[in-house]
């Protein structure tokens, strides 16, 4: 626990340079009392005015298990059926590795067994896609900035971009998704590795998918395969950070 508490301030010191500026304004008046500011160093009220400005990002709103869909339909890509995709899925994942890459201090490598061993949430939300349809399902998966936190941001760092098995058309180079550091590091920012309390299926994803809440169905990358950390956009795909972005959608998919 303390070691997560560490790297998340290093994360928080690092990686959030950006909102230095911003949190210097002072948008909190506990972090900026007197007797509170005896108990903290200046790095940890750093590091707590920013978690209060991270963390306290509305949430988006969660469910019950009453509301449940029947159904979590499948959109876009339902089953990658590629050759390296083929061959992950023929030995259950157990091959795979979720690479993080990028403007990271840790490069690393991360097993499904790995993944599902680390500290998990687990949440009840609506997808809600431009097409027109919607599904309350209820995900598990490890936070974003959990992982993220252990690769070790750079200072330079501004997005998180996730790569995928699938191409939706032969040769256009992939599907990807980009967000920003505040909805990486958001709470309810998963890596999902169940739908329902079961294992993702193929066609919601498997073997991880990005839930990134407050944003539209698009934006829900699945079938990850590697996530990079960048300081910009432009020389991705085709610049505008996304599959659909790139074919004219908007980036900021916010509901
Ligand atoms: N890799 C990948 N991720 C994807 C897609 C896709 O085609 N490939 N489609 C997107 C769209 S438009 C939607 S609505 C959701 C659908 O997720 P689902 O198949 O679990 O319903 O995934 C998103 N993520
Ligand atoms: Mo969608």
């Amino acid at each position: 626990m303390k070691r997560y508490i560490w790297t998340r301030r290093q994360m928080l010191l690092r990686g959030s340079a950006a909102f230095g500026a911003l949190m210097l304004g002072g948008c909190d008046r506990l972090s900026q009392s007197p007797s509170f500011q005896r108990v903290l160093s200046s790095a940890e009220r750093l590091t707590y005015r920013a978690q209060r400005l991270l963390i306290g990002q509305s949430l988006a709103r969660e469910f019950t298990e009453a509301d449940l869909s029947p159904v979590f339909r499948s959109n876009g890509t339902f089953d990658p059926n590629n050759q390296v995709y083929n061959g992950l899925r023929a030995n259950h994942f157990e091959d795979w590795r979720l690479k993080i890459r990028g403007l990271v201090g840790r490069p690393l490598e991360l097993s499904l067994a790995a993944i599902r061993e680390m500290p998990s949430r687990t949440q009840i939300t609506r997808h809600d896609c431009v097409e027109g349809w919607s599904a309350i399902g209820k995900w598990t998966g490890v936070p974003l900035g959990n992982i993220l936190n252990m690769a070790q941001l750079n200072p330079e760092a501004r997005f998180i971009v996730l790569y995928c098995a699938d191409e939706l058309e032969r040769g256009d180079g992939g599907y990807y998704e980009s967000i920003d550091l505040i909805d990486a590091f958001h709470p309810q920012t998963l890596l999902a590795f169940a739908l329902n309390d079961k294992p993702l299926a193929i066609a919601n994803g498997a073997p991880l998918r990005l839930r990134v809440e407050r944003q539209l169905g698009y934006k829900q990358a699945k079938y990850l395969m590697r996530i990079e950390a960048v300081s910009g956009l432009d020389t991705i795909g085709q610049g505008k950070g996304g599959y659909w972005e790139d074919r004219g959608y908007e980036w900021y998919a916010g509901i």
